[in-house]
């Protein structure tokens, strides 16, 4: 609770910071603090609402509902989808002029210098194991019997010489009147950064833990008394700092100081550690800032992490990390999507799946529990490529079939992190929901739904096949290696089956100012009467109000992930692997029920509006312009078979 309140509080003192230096730490900040003075705020805290932080152990009963969907891309293994996300962000509403924008690419660049690509230089060979030839990424094997019970104290040094990180603090002195007069011209320092007006993040940016242990399903589970192994999971794109300076026209909203590094660094970490995750999917992690600095601070915090960079120039990537006193590594498969002289897969994104297997508590000797694949991936941004987003997406789904495969041929619980780059309902997005997407003749942009670029009237098409043969993946995401050999007898293809070869109704779609040319129509004909009737619809036995997913119900508005040039949207999830239910359709959806790995619990989003109070992200709280995504998940634990 107290970690909550240091977090929530930080940049609220920093702004009244009387002191030259920002102190980004939360431990900083407590140390500045009488303990009365502590208590009084915690006090005020707890009294305003807190509350949003699900209790380690027990999980309190609320009535949240949410989403749960999935896909069977994988033969009685879906993938169901809750979309979660972070916390904090609050205060200052900064339009930049021109001067203060080359100001801001000043200090940028001198930061980009500070922040050069630095020679990986392990000398742990015990604690690094490089996997995938050359390729800069290393698992940390997990060190037994080192135990690091709860969350561990982080201390982040900054390095408070930063002329930017200095100037924002300047700022603020002068308005509080400095207890001591700095020797640089404070008043050129304030008029270029106007003092933000504080917003309590708790006031505006409150994020609700939806508590869904009351499921039916969970208590059932309690009740036959099958105990669960608990853990919660994060996704978070942290915004690669090469990223901000490259695209600074994408953050002129934000104060410059908020976006340097040093100021975003411990801002990130308190958040990682204030939720603590036991296991961790980021985005956007630049190399040099990985090695030196985070995966550091992962290993004081308990965690072993994994990281995979992009392939070509850019230098950020995908990393995921596990506590390792509560999994074991069993294995890894990093992936790189880019695929030479393949128009369809000549980027560069890439992801990591991993096989994990959940450490039980002493004591509990004689049961078992099932390994668990994590797979985390940052997939391509550009609306209009659609079809590269679909194929990398296939790549990694033939990978986690492949990892997560079991010997049976069933498949151990899958959870699937990351930022997707394409909104709910998308085709991308039901191709994972409901395991399969007809895509023929799409115009590629409708994949990801970012943008509507339905006005542009040549624009790149989907062709089935997306990929070729060549590149061993069947149409079902799966290696060619890996699937079963074919029978020799003759296979009949049903008429439904052939069917489904024509092109998708959307690829139907006229484009609105597309003008008929005499004697030619778009209207579909009618059916002729030869043919059989269609199959009757199974009504669903059980029907229930249709709840849309990714929607706060309490605000009445869509939930958001991401907030690019203010424009918000969901990108980000948490897909975890679910059951079909048996003709269970809602609105289009398949639905699907918690199996052996059930959804105990998510930290709820924040709409547009809200976060539009807060300026936008990147904020003085919220040091991504992505949140966080945060779910509680529990495992069943079965006995050992006997002999
Ligand atoms: O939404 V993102 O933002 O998943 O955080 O992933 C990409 C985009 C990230 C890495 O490529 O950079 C962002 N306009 C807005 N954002 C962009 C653009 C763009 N043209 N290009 C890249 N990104």
């Amino acid at each position: 609770m107290s970690d909550a309140f240091f977090t929530c509080q930080k940049n609220v003192l920093l702004s009244k910071s009387t002191t030259t230096q920002i102190e980004g730490v939360f431990a900083a900040t407590r140390g500045r603090l009488l303990p009365e003075e502590q208590e009084a705020l915690l006090q005020q805290w707890v009294e305003e609402g807190a509350g949003n932080l699900p209790a380690r152990e027990s999980v309190p009963a609320a009535e949240k509902v949410s989403v749960t969907l999935t896909s069977d891309w994988l033969e009685g293994s879906e993938l169901l989808m809750t979309s979660l996300s972070d916390l904090n962000s609050a205060p200052e509403v900064t339009q930049c002029t021109g001067q203060q924008l080359t100001e801001l690419r000043a200090l940028a660049s001198s930061a980009l210098q500070d922040d050069a690509v630095t020679e990986l230089a392990k000398s742990a060979a015990e604690e690094t194991v490089a996997v995938g030839g050359s390729a800069p990424w290393a698992a940390v094997v997990p060190q037994a019997g080192h135990q690091i019970a709860g969350c561990a104290t982080v201390d982040v040094e900054l390095q408070n010489e930063d002329p930017a990180v200095l100037a924002w603090s300047l700022a603020c002195d002068a308005e509080t009147v400095p207890t001591k007069t700095p020797d640089w011209p404070i008043q050129d320092m304030v008029q270029l950064c106007p003092l933000p007006a504080e917003v309590p993040y708790h006031e505006t940016l409150w994020r609700d833990w939806e508590d869904l242990s009351v499921q039916p399903c969970v208590l059932e589970q309690v009740s036959k008394n099958i105990p669960l192994f608990e853990f919660r999971v994060m996704s978070y794109n942290i915004l690669a700092q090469d990223l901000v300076e490259q695209g600074l026209d994408l953050y002129l909203h934000c104060h410059p100081d908020i976006l340097n590094w040093n100021y975003r660094l411990p801002n990130l970490l308190q958040e990682i550690q204030h939720w603590d995750p036991d296991v961790l999917c980021l985005q956007e992690v630049q190399e040099n800032h990985y090695w030196e600095q985070l995966e550091p601070m992962f290993k004081e915090m308990g965690f072993a992490s994994i990281y995979k960079r992009r392939t070509g120039t850019k230098t950020d990537g995908c990393a995921v990390c596990y506590k390792h006193r509560r999994f074991r590594l069993i294995s890894l498969s990093p992936i790189e999507y880019f695929r030479p002289g393949l128009d369809v897969l000549n980027r560069d994104n890439v992801g990591l799946v991993l096989l994990l297997q959940p450490l039980l508590q002493e004591g509990l000797d004689l049961k078992a529990v099932s390994p668990l694949c994590v797979a985390n991936t940052h997939v391509l941004f550009n609306p209009r490529r659609g079809d590269t987003k679909l194929a990398q997406m296939a790549l990694l789904l033939a990978e986690i079939d492949k990892i997560a495969k079991t010997a049976e041929g069933s498949y151990y619980p899958i959870i699937l992190c990351g930022d997707l780059n394409s909104v709910p309902d998308s085709p991308l997005y039901k191709f994972i929901r409901n395991g399969e997407l007809s895509y023929h003749g799409m115009p590629a942009w409708k994949v990801s739904g970012q943008e509507d670029y339905s006005q542009k009237l040549y624009s790149r098409k989907l062709w089935a096949p997306l990929w070729p043969s060549s590149l061993g993946v069947t149409d079902n995401c799966q290696y060619v290696t890996l699937c079963q050999p074919k029978k020799p007898d003759r296979r009949k293809y049903s008429r439904e089956f052939l069917l489904q070869f024509h092109f998708c109704d959307v690829a139907c779609e006229r484009p609105p100012q597309l003008v008929h040319l005499e004697g030619v129509t778009d209207a579909k004909p009618d059916r002729p009467a030869h043919w059989p009737k269609p199959a009757a619809v199974v009504k669903d036995p059980d029907p229930q109000p249709f709840i849309p997913s990714h929607f706060l119900p309490q605000k009445g508005r869509p939930e958001v992930t991401t907030m690019p040039m203010g424009l918000g949207a969901t990108v980000d999830y948490i897909f975890y692997s679910a059951e079909p239910v048996e003709n269970g359709n809602r609105g289009g959806r398949r639905l699907y029920q918690d199996g052996a790995l059930k959804l105990l619990g998510r930290l709820s989003l924040l709409s547009e509006d809200v976060l539009l109070l807060a300026n936008g992200l990147p904020n003085s709280f919220c040091s991504s312009d992505h949140l966080c995504l945060l779910a509680s998940f529990g495992l069943e634990i079965s006995s050992l078979r006997e002999g």
